[in-house]
């Protein structure tokens, strides 16, 4: 099989006509093992009012996804209250991949009689983020690989009120939508019954719409056909109706996640139960490249961007080329 080669030069395009295999089909394997030997790092951040279940959530998170093998009863018992942002990782490793995952929990958010400017700190601790990965990538001497503490998502707890959304949960998502990616969730659904955890997601979303907050899966203009059916059916579910727990109990013969009530058990990863397996599946399985993609494309661009315009207008107008000295060539 002959292959075409086209090459463009100072003098126009050259083109050869090579006989025999290429090879460039290679590349992606090599990607994969380069991708591979770097490892993956990803950063999951939850907010919401105290109480809400983030805590639980995180654990969860690790026990269902992080091998359970390795999980011990240490967390048994009642959650303590978070006090303040704490970052919690752990390195998994799945047939020769390894995952660097982070989880961060805040303290409950909207405790203060006075909730005015609760989103600032973790405004803050996001763009500290964004800040350290910055200097390091300006530094002269810049690491082969810079690790990567920024948050790639932010899990937003709803309070299952079955009414809307609280204009602090508005204030929120409209001072950070445009620098995380958010992703909002019904907090503790099983106190809801399934009639009223519908009504209440179109309500959220509704309230979304109405005050143009953007939450993850963004609609974009990169997405082919199949990444667009996928994201529209995703965004229709949103926000997940979320159970979280970290107790064990057999179903037949099996070790499930659940919440045991009076009148049965709720199984956490049950797809019929609650949308926990949708949301583990986005974050992990299906969206995890692409809320990396999307936090490193357009929100570190976009706080990059702001960041290096004050600096050129603090540092004044750069000289045109010949008018700097010897020294500044
Ligand atoms: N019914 C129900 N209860 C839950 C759920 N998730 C957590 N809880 C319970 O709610 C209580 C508070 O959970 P935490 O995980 O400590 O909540 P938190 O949001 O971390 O609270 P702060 O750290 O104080 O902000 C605990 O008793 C949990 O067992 C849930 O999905 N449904
Ligand atoms: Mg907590």
């Amino acid at each position: 099989m002959s292959e075409t080669l086209q090459t463009t030069t100072q003098w126009g395009k050259l083109t050869t006509t090579l006989s025999g295999y290429v090879g460039i089909d290679t590349l992606q394997e090599q990607m994969r093992k380069k991708a591979l030997k770097r490892g993956f790092e990803f950063h999951i951040m939850v907010v919401g009012g105290s109480g809400l279940g983030k805590s639980t959530l995180v654990n969860t998170l690790f026990k269902a996804q992080i091998s359970r093998r390795s999980c011990t009863n240490e967390s048994e018992g009642t959650i303590p209250k978070t006090v303040q942002i704490k970052s919690v990782s752990h390195v998994i490793e799945e047939k020769g991949v390894r995952l660097k995952l982070t989880v961060t929990d805040t303290p409950g958010f909207g405790d203060q009689i006075n909730n005015e400017n609760c989103w600032l700190p973790i405004l803050e601790f996001i763009n500290d983020q964004y800040e350290k990965y910055l200097s390091e990538e300006v530094n002269v001497s810049r690491k082969k690989h810079i690790p990567d503490t920024r948050v790639h998502v932010c899990l937003y707890f709803i309070s299952p009120t079955g009414h809307s959304c609280r204009p602090l949960d508005l204030e929120f998502m409209k001072r950070l939508d445009k620098v995380v990616n958010i992703v909002p969730i019904i907090a503790k659904a099983d106190t809801l019954t399934l009639e009223e955890r519908y009504a209440f997601k179109k309500r959220v979303r509704e309230d979304l719409e109405f005050h143009g907050i953007q939450f993850y899966p963004m609609k974009s203009l990169d997405e082919d056909e199949e990444e667009t059916a996928i994201n529209q059916a995703l965004r229709e579910k949103m926000p997940f109706a979320i159970v979280g727990s970290d107790r064990e109990y057999q179903v037949n013969g099996k070790s499930v996640l659940g919440r045991k009530t009076k009148w049965g058990l709720i199984e956490v990863e049950n797809k019929n139960h609650c949308e926990f397996a949708l949301l583990r599946d986005m974050l992990i399985r299906t969206h995890m490249q692409d809320l990396k993609d999307v936090t490193d494309s357009i929100h570190y661009e976009n706080f990059r961007r702001e960041r290096l315009e004050m600096h050129s207008e603090f540092a004044g107008p750069t000289p045109p080329y010949h008018e700097m000295g010897e020294s500044n060539l």
